[in-house]
């Protein structure tokens, strides 16, 4: 079969009858629970993966701390070698463990790709971080002194990723850990094992072969249990947790409440601002893209789309004709992620379809209304391939403008839409809920522009103009303010949340005088 290719490409067992080993502390083991890996377009198991015990995962911390110590003692650009061969083994097999994305989480062949590439670019950023990442030599007001701000590793980081980035949200943890002197632990979401699998054998042998030991890297596929032991451990002094806000609400607590740091990147609830001076055809791109691609299961996926008086009629039906054609000549492409024509692959399980069909249920109950022709569960037969999949029609909706989903994320393509009077009533709804990730103004006015940008613009971690919510470059930090948790991953000054910073007051002098002109007379 199609999959048996990928995972033997993989070097994964291609009988679903043997079960791999979901541990890796040096060695390959896993005694835990059995975790089944389901395609989402055709329900066959892709694969039983065998986690980690508790037991088993304190070890695997164990073992990471003690490769800290090795990684934290070689020199960051020798890390920052060993990160741009980590790249060369992942871009050697781009296309097998993309498609290997896509045939565990669901998503689309070129986004499946385009994950194993934004690792691959995270990797770059970090090689160059490597010799770049710089601490502060600062003025004294002391003689013959002088002051330091010394970035040094923390030790072990506690990586918690999310079914829907099974392999990105990893990279972007992973290659700055290790180039600011870190070893990591990766617990990835218990429906992606595979891929997590797949993953770390890449990446062992460029460690070991560099003379770290791999438990730089280890990995522990499991359930709560095993989150809760890594997110507990105060071996671990930074967890960097991507979830949905109940859970990282919990992980927060538990993790400040035993002092280690966290970089949390939960919900998003990302509006687009179309002004009523925007360029319509560029914002029905953007606005398809982030609102229907990867099938609304990205954190970054257009929830809101924000509308001015002047331009909604048309802007809508521009819209609602690439929704409401039908398959196969249908626009939007649903079907088998597979297919290199496909746009719009299916849910990640069951209950994101059940999750779908509730909030639309609820939105209609309370008077909102759905302003595409088609909605609901989409029988998989219909793309022809096997008739278990989780395909739902993307939709467009209008709720009470008082509804309460406005405020919640469904991991789902609803789309939900709204008119606005003046730029300043649009940025205060795209402010007016709890979450904080992404958001973006088409618009043609600077002024526009500027104010969007500025301290009356909008409150979240990314703020496009004439771009969607979702598909951002790792140049830039990425997360989000509020309820998203205010954490950054990737670029920007994310890596400086890696390290622990030491102040240093160097005192080349044969003195002792005081700051603040402090006298102690001795
Ligand atoms: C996520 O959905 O958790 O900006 C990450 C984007 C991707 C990353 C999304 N580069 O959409």
């Amino acid at each position: 079969t199609r999959a048996s290719k990928v995972l033997a490409a993989l070097d994964l067992p291609t009988n679903t009858d043997q079960t791999i080993q979901g541990v890796f502390d040096g060695k390959w083991k896993g005694s835990g629970e059995i975790l089944i890996s389901k395609c989402p377009a055709t329900g066959e198991v892709l694969g039983k993966v065998q986690g980690a015990s508790v037991s088993e995962t304190q070890d695997a911390i164990a073992a990471s701390l003690e490769a800290s110590k090795l990684v934290r003692r070689m020199p960051a650009p020798k890390r920052g070698e060993i990160v741009r061969q980590i790249r060369e083994a992942l871009l050697s097999k781009v296309d097998e463990l993309g498609d290997l994305v896509s045939l565990e989480m669901g998503k689309i062949k070129s986004e499946g790709r385009g994950e194993v590439v934004e690792f691959v670019d995270v990797c770059d950023y970090a090689t160059g971080l490597s010799r770049s990442m710089k601490g502060n030599v600062l003025p004294s007001e002391r003689p013959e002194h002088v002051i330091y701000e010394i970035p040094n590793p923390l030790g072990v980081v506690g990586v918690l990723s999310a079914f829907n980035f099974p392999v990105a949200v990893y990279g972007w943890n992973l290659t700055i850990a290790l180039v600011t002197g870190n070893s990591t632990i990766w617990k990835p979401a218990p429906s992606t094992p595979l891929t997590a699998i797949a993953v770390a054998k890449l990446i062992q042998p460029v460690l070991e072969r560099n003379g770290l030991p791999g438990a730089a890297a280890a990995l522990v596929c499991g359930g709560v249990d095993v989150g809760k032991t890594v997110v507990g451990s105060t071996d671990v002094p930074l967890v960097s947790f991507t979830g949905s806000e109940a859970v990282g609400k919990e992980v927060g607590k538990v993790v400040n409440d035993r002092f280690g740091k966290t970089i949390l990147e939960l919900g998003g609830n990302n509006a687009v601002i179309v002004n009523e001076d925007a360029d319509l055809g560029l914002a029905l791109q953007g606005v398809l893209f982030a609102a229907v691609g990867t099938a609304g299961q990205r954190c970054t996926s257009t929830r809101r789309l924000l509308l001015h008086k002047s331009i909604s009629a048309e802007f809508l039906s521009r819209l609602l004709k690439f929704y409401d054609s039908s398959h196969p000549s249908n626009q939007l492409a649903v079907g088998d992620p597979l297919d290199p024509s496909t746009l719009i692959g299916p849910l990640h399980n069951v209950a994101a379809v059940e999750k779908y069909e509730s909030t639309l249920a609820g939105i209609v109950e309370r008077g909102g209304e759905i302003l595409t022709l088609r909605s609901g569960r989409i029988e998989g037969g219909e793309f022809g391939v096997e008739n278990k999949g989780n395909w739902v029609w993307p939709v467009v909706v209008r709720p009470k403008k008082d509804d309460e989903s406005w405020m919640e994320e469904t991991f789902a393509p609803i789309l939900k839409v709204q008119e606005f009077d003046t730029l300043e009533e649009a940025i205060a709804i795209n402010n007016s809920v709890p979450q904080g990730l992404s958001s973006s103004l088409f618009t043609s006015n600077i002024q526009a522009m500027g104010t969007w940008l500025g301290p009356d613009g909008s409150d979240c971690g990314i703020v496009n103009v004439n771009v969607g919510t979702s598909g951002a470059e790792i140049g830039a930090g990425f997360g989000g303010n509020k309820s998203t948790g205010w954490g950054r991953e990737s670029g920007g000054d994310a890596w400086k949340q890696y390290v622990r910073w030491s102040g240093a007051t160097v005192n080349y002098s044969s003195k002792m005088p005081l700051a603040q002109g402090v006298n102690f007379g001795i």
